[in-house]
Formats: C-alpha cells, sequence, structure tokens
C-alpha cells in the first residue's frame, strides 16, 4: 500500500509541474537514446509511432555475490542446478501524442524462456522423483503489458525533461509448468504475476553532434501475486552519450546500473531444497552494464521516418544475491516508425 501511495503523489507531483513551456526535438538518429532505453523520449501533438524489438539475452555460470562457483560445488546442496538460461523476446509497442506535452505508451510482448539443468545423482538409491543428469526445460507466451504516459516536464532548446508514468499489467503467466507438470522455477515464468507501478524521469540533452541523457526508473509490485509471492522492488539508472556521424548514422554508449530486490512470499509448491532458481531469498542483486549503440533514421524519402536500431549490452559487475546464473550477454534489435497523423 505504502507504494502505491508514493506513486500517486508522484503522478500528482509530475502533473503539477507537466504545465510549463512548448516544443520538440529535431529529427536526427540520436533524437532517440540507445534502444535499450524505454520512454526516452516523447513526441509532437498527433505524431503516431510503431516499434519492433528482438532482445535476446544469454546468462551461463552461477555466481555467488562477486564470487563464481563450479556446478559439482552448488550440487552438494540441490538436487539440481540451472546451468544457463536464454530468453528471447518480441516486443511491439505503440505511442501517440493527443498533445505537445503528453505521449502516451502501449508495449506487450512475447517471450521465449529455456533453462538448462544439471542433476545431482548424490542423493540415495531409488529416489528419483526429479529429473538426474542434464535436462532442459522451456516456456513461452505472452509477457505483462505496459502502459505509460509521458510527460513534458521541463523543456529548453537543448534539453529535456520528461516524467515517466508507467504501469505493468499481469498479462504474462506465473502458472507455467515443466514436462513433468511441476511448475517452473520462478525465473521461467513470464510475468510478475501482479500489477507494478514503473515511474521514472528522463532527461535528454543536445550538443552540437553530441547528444546525452540520463533516465532513473523504478518498478515497484503493488501487491502479492495469486501464487503467493511478489518480485522485489527494482531500481535502475542509466547515462548515455552519442554522437551523430551524419544525417542518417549515429553510434552511442551507455551505462547502466540496476538494482533489484528478492521474492518474498513463497510459491506453495516451489520447494527450495530442490534447486537454486527455486530460492525467492536468491533472485535479487545488482548488475553494472556497459552497452554500445548505434541508430539509423532514414531522414527522406518514401522510408522517411523509419529508424533501425542495435545495441548489445555486457555486465562489467553483478553482485548476486545467493546463488544465480549470471549474466552474460544481452542484445537489443529495434525497429520504429513515427509519422504524422
Ligand atoms: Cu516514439
Amino acid at each position: 500500500m505504502k507504494s502505491s501511495y508514493l506513486y500517486l503523489t508522484c503522478c500528482l507531483f509530475f502533473y503539477a509541474l507537466a504545465w510549463t513551456s512548448a516544443d520538440s526535438p529535431k529529427s536526427r538518429p540520436d533524437s532517440h537514446a540507445p534502444i535499450g532505453v524505454m520512454g526516452d523520449h516523447g513526441h509532437k501533438s498527433r505524431e503516431v509511432m510503431f516499434s519492433y524489438r528482438f532482445m535476446a539475452m544469454d546468462m551461463q555460470g552461477l555466481q555467488s555475490g562477486t564470487t563464481s562457483l563450479e556446478t559439482t560445488d552448488v550440487l552438494k546442496g540441490f538436487m539440481v542446478t540451472p546451468t544457463q538460461m536464454g530468453m528471447q523476446m518480441h516486443g511491439f509497442g505503440a505511442m501517440f501524442a493527443p498533445h505537445d506535452k503528453l505521449t502516451l505508451m502501449a508495449m506487450a510482448n512475447y517471450q521465449f524462456l529455456r533453462m538448462e539443468m544439471e542433476g545431482a545423482h548424490l542423493h540415495k538409491e531409488g529416489d528419483h522423483g526429479h529429473p538426474v543428469g542434464h535436462h532442459e526445460m522451456s516456456s513461452s507466451g505472452v509477457g505483462d503489458a505496459k502502459l505509460e504516459g509521458l510527460l513534458k516536464l521541463w523543456k529548453k532548446p537543448n534539453l529535456t525533461l520528461l516524467g515517466n508514468i508507467g504501469v505493468s499489467l499481469p498479462t504474462g503467466s506465473i502458472s507455467k509448468n515443466g514436462a513433468d507438470g511441476n511448475p517452473l522455477p520462478y525465473p521461467m515464468q513470464l510475468g510478475s504475476g501482479a500489477f507494478e507501478a514503473w515511474p521514472g524521469v528522463t532527461l535528454f540533452g543536445y550538443h552540437g553532434n553530441w547528444s546525452y541523457g540520463s533516465q532513473l526508473r523504478g518498478t515497484f509490485p503493488w501487491h502479492t501475486n495469486s501464487q503467493e509471492y511478489r518480485h522485489g522492488t527494482a531500481v535502475s539508472v542509466t547515462t548515455w552519450g552519442a554522437r551523430r556521424l551524419n544525417d542518417w548514422l549515429s553510434l552511442g554508449g551507455r551505462l547502466f546500473f540496476t538494482h533489484w530486490g528478492n521474492i518474498t512470499g513463497i510459491h506453495p509448491e516451489l520447494n527450495p531444497h530442490m534447486s537454486p532458481s527455486h530460492r525467492p531469498d536468491w533472485r535479487g542483486g545488482q548488475r553494472l552494464d556497459l552497452a554500445i549503440s548505434s541508430n539509423l533514421m532514414v531522414p527522406m524519402g518514401t522510408f522517411a521516418g523509419q529508424r533501425l536500431a542495435v545495441e548489445f549490452q555486457m555486465p562489467l559487475y553483478q553482485n548476486l544475491n545467493g546463488t544465480q546464473l549470471k549474466t552474460t550477454w544481452r542484445l537489443i534489435l529495434g525497429w520504429q516508425y513515427a509519422f504524422h497523423l
């Protein structure tokens, strides 16, 4: 409840600040942030934008805190352990600006998740109620949808401050089962199972052929989900810089730091002694990522307004609560198309 009051207060604060000044960014390839940043830009009145994002992510190897662990050591305490996880996501977005100061955004996605696991053979004979040796699990489906209002809070010719007022809807399943009929572990579920507040502030500026920006965002689950657990609060901050090379191409880089909490509560059918991925208290962590990115924009002609973008992210530092898989890389490809109604 506390977090929803906080969220309402933030909303009112942003609305109060919203009515200050006018106008819009020039069209250049780096007038959008690196593609991994969501809710980085508003649109002019009656502008519409459609977007598609493909994201791939890989996690490999186990780590506790900042220390790498061997699979065999983790299996001394658990019957199975994940060794690798992959995710692919197709994201679809639409933006519409009813006013120069307000842009509305909706996002939906479809995910494919896959986890490889190693089982221990060290337990007593005959007790094979679970898979042993190497095996795999997968799940796929719609993830959590997001709605967002972007408010132009403050605007100077080369600097814009946006307020991000977002909410995440529990459209992703949290009752995915494996081939054996047992519930899949927490990271293999497709959503959080709860409504979440998703507020933020974004600063975006230009200086000659350079552009820069920064975004602070939080994710605050409102309630415990139907499987009796609740995702932890997450906070992230990112800062980017980009260089416009010409009318249609820019190169950029950014750093981003994310802190996310453990799960509270516990799924009644996930035995925490089974696998590290079944431990609700081993879900949180902190990570600092470096990303390199490029934006391409068609400035004129038949395809004017179309954009392609790519971003590659790799962690520089990660500190995980308990034993978890390490993130090794993430890749995002995006297409965006904006036009005037
Ligand atoms: Cu847009």
